[in-house]
């Protein structure tokens, strides 16, 4: 048996495994002493690999190149020498009728890894000439990434995984490790063990809350009104540091004005949560002697999400829980690599390694480097991902290359999507698998799958660490740095890259932050931590030491905003919160944990709504029971789970099913700020439905009817070019 070394392509814990791989077939993963993970995987790093293999169980892979001659025509295979002529003309073409502006682009965070994207950003910027490119982090961590940068001028978590565990206290808000990043849960289990006090803000009982010393079951949406009063009381119980305040901050007069209105008594409606526990919480955090503040989706997926992380860096700052190694800010990035999309600049306002597109300066280290003339870069900010829908609306967008996402399944309100897909006229999508967005992609590229290539990925905590190929690319995909490569040449820049390392070493020399992260250092189980400017730097597992910002004048920007309450509430129509989460076995689109044996059995569709028992009673349904939940955008078919620990008022559906799609449910409202979607709310109805024997015959005719169509979409691919076409 062979071992490859990998790194998990599922979450940004970043666990290092090795792959075990007999007869060309990859058939089993192990845990290696990885700096995160410590030879510990979870479930879907154990049994989330056969997806490789081509199992068909829930979707065909997709082998060969396919396109369609006119919008709505059939797929058919050709050969990759006709496929990227085609999409390279009609590229040029919509180029020159509506501008450079009118390609939009999005990366992926998922198995491709760093050159990848690296190599597409390029494509993006140095041949297509636009600054249109973006990645999933918009729908996820984008607010942490714009809001930290606003206050204290670095996106990323400034404290390790690793260092999780030596924290005095960790508080949880809107975060739920231990269905989204399990081997981050675990080091929070220790952190417990080892005595540290936690504490959860969070409207669902989640498992972390029942370790919790303190949980908190907030009303939801009231997240900038709860930390704003957080802050209130750090500094009306005295327990600031005031030197701190005084030599690494700005802002603090002005940000008072704000934060003194909100007490916990004068929030406590908007909250729920008595000011007594509050206050001891407050204190929890801010006497501590470490505390560390983990957040996700819960923050961030909120109309105000980028105020919010304003706040909660505002908390940190004061109280001086910041700088140290089991002190400071926790914003666990969610994709395997969604750390990585944003280090390689898939982001409309900044360049790899975090440098912004419109500084000249920065400009003209690219053009030079790139070879291209200073005025081809756009010094504009692009488009971001959610300005898709009415970017195609308004005539602004005309073509749109998808490389490894599912915008059909991930983004708010899919009937819209659906329809701007359907309305763009070019669409390209690089897959591995027939998604239902690749299905109404008018090309088709197939990349090779994590484990037929090389590459780095950064884990949520900055760190840099290699996989490698375990099996030979399946079919005829091409590696996606490839894809761009030879796609750019034919469309007039060419690019030529040998090897991924080739590829990394140009990263290196572009960026700054970036440029001790050698290969050599990540050989094996070695890792780099960015920054990591010089060959001698050993990596830096924890910024802001020493309260230095990565601002001009080193200070942090205390930032205050009013609370203003989310933008659909419950009525008499929709009298339910609709919350979107996840779940532990199965993984965002679910192309690849779907495709996997065991991870397929642990549930399957429609998928599940959570639902109070009382909220369920009141309408007749039972546990299990099918029924239809219904919004302002759409209505599906989903299972009813009753589950004491889902707080009253409110229902939760993860977004994997693509029968119970929560996203045609979910609308496309956005953080001004930062343009992420609203999806931990918006109203909606749950309804009995009376024929469950009808009901469960219909939900497997969709489900049916579903994977059917896309297998028929990719048997195209079974049909071989005719000679005259090859
Ligand atoms: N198994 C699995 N793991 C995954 C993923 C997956 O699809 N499957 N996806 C990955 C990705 S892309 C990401 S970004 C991460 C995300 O990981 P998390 O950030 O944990 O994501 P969620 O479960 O969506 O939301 C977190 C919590 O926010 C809470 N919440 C809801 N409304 C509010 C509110 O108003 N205020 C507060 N404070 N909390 C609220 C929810 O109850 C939930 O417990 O997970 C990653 N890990
Ligand atoms: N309602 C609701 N919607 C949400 C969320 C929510 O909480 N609620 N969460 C949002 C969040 S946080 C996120 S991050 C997004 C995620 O949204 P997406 O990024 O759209 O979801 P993924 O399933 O990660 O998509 C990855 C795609 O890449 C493909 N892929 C994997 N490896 C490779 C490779 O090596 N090469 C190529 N070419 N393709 C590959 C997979 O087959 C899959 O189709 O979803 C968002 N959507
Ligand atoms: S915690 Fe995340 S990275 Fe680690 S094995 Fe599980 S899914 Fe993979
Ligand atoms: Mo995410």
């Amino acid at each position: 048996m062979e071992k490859h070394m990998a790194v998990c392509p599922y979450c940004g814990a970043g666990c290092k495994l090795n792959l075990l791989v007999e007869n060309g077939r990859v058939v089993g993963a192990e845990g290696l002493n990885g700096v995160t993970n410590e030879g510990e995987l979870c479930l879907k790093g154990m049994s989330g690999y056969d997806f490789i293999n081509d199992t068909k169980i829930l979707t065909p892979r997709i082998l060969h190149p396919m396109i369609r001659r006119r919008k709505g025509a059939e797929l058919e295979r050709v050969s990759w020498d006709e496929a990227l002529d085609f999409t390279a003309k009609h590229l040029m073409e919509i180029k020159a009728k509506y501008g450079p502006d009118s390609i939009m682009l999005t990366g992926s965070s998922r198995g491709p890894g760093n050159e990848a994207n690296y190599v597409m950003q390029k494509f993006t910027r140095a041949c297509v000439g636009t600054n249109n490119i973006d990645n999933c982090a918009r729908t996820c961590h984008g607010p942490s990434v714009i809001g930290l940068i606003d206050a204290v001028g670095s996106g990323a978590m400034s404290v390790s995984i690793p260092n999780m565990e030596n924290a005095d206290c960790v508080f949880l808000f809107g975060y739920n490790p231990s269905a989204s990043h399990p081997i981050v849960a675990r080091r929070i289990v220790k952190a417990k063990e080892k005595g540290a006090k936690i504490i959860v803000a969070d409207p669902r009982l989640i498992e972390t809350a029942r370790i919790a010393d303190i949980y908190m079951p907030i009303k939801n949406g009231c997240n900038l009104a709860f930390m704003n009063a957080f802050a209130n009381v750090i500094i009306n119980e005295g327990l600031e540091d005031r030197d701190f305040i005084e030599a690494h901050t700005v802002g603090y007069d002005e940000w008072w004005e704000t934060i003194k209105k909100y007490t916990p008594e004068s929030v406590q409606d908007i909250t729920g949560i008595d000011p007594e526990t509050f206050r001891k919480a407050v204190r929890m955090y801010a006497t501590s002697p470490n505390s560390i503040i983990g957040w996700g989706m819960g923050v961030t997926q909120q109309r105000q999400g980028v105020k919010t992380v304003h706040q909660i860096a505002a908390v940190a700052c004061i109280a001086n829980q910041i700088g140290r190694d089991a002190a400071g800010l926790a914003p666990v990035r969610g994709q395997n690599n969604v750390q990585g999309s944003c280090d390689m600049g898939m982001w409309p306002t900044l360049y790899p390694g975090y440098q912004k597109v419109d500084d000249p300066a920065i400009r003209a280290k690219f053009a030079k480097s790139w070879g291209v003339p200073e005025e081809k870069l756009s010094l504009e900010p692009g488009f971001k991902l959610t300005d898709l829908p009415h970017g195609v609306k308004e005539g602004k967008i005309h073509a749109f290359y998808n490389f490894g996402e599912d915008p059909l399944q991930t983004e708010p309100d899919s009937a819209d999507m659906k329809e701007t897909l359907q309305n763009c006229d070019f669409v390209i999508s690089q897959d591995i698998f027939m998604t239902q967005t690749t299905a109404y992609a008018d090309v088709v590229f197939p990349g090779t799958s994590w484990g037929e290539h090389d590459g780095v990925f950064s884990a949520s905590d900055r760190t840099f660490q290699r996989f490698t190929a375990a099996v030979p690319p399946k079919g005829e995909c091409k590696h996606d740095w490839q894809i761009f490569s030879e796609l750019s040449t034919r469309m007039g820049y060419p690019m030529h890259y040998e090897n991924t390392k080739e590829i990394w070493d140009e990263v290196r020399e572009n960026c700054p932050s970036f440029y001790g992260a050698t290969y050599e250092k990540m050989e094996g189980v070695g890792h780099a931590q960015w920054p990591i400017p010089t060959l001698e730097c050993p990596g830096t597992p924890t910024l802001f030491k020493g309260g230095k910002f990565n601002k001009p004048d080193g200070k942090a920007r205390l930032i205050a905003a009013d609370f203003v309450v989310p933008t659909e509430l419950p009525d008499d129509e929709y009298p339910l919160v609709l919350c979107t989460v996840r779940e532990v076995g199965h993984y965002s689109c679910r192309s690849m944990t779907g495709n996997c044996k065991v991870l397929s059995l642990l549930a399957d569709e429609p998928g599940f709504v959570n639902i109070n028992p009382a909220d369920a009673e009141a309408r007749g349904i039972a546990q299990d029971d099918l029924v239809f939940v219904k919004s302002r955008r759409g209505k599906v078919i989903t299972r009813a789970n009753l589950n004491e620990r889902i707080n009253k008022g409110a229902v939760y559906m993860t977004y994997q099913w693509w029968i119970g799609k929560c996203n045609q449910l979910t609308m496309h409202v956005t953080d001004p700020l930062s343009g992420t979607p609203e999806d931990k709310h918006s109203a909606c109805q749950v309804e009995q439905i009376e024929d469950q024997v009808w009901a469960e015959r219909y939900a497997q005719k969709l489900y049916t009817d579903m994977k059917d169509w896309l297998a028929g979409e990719a048997s195209a691919q079974d049909v071989a070019p005719t000679e005259a076409l090859v």
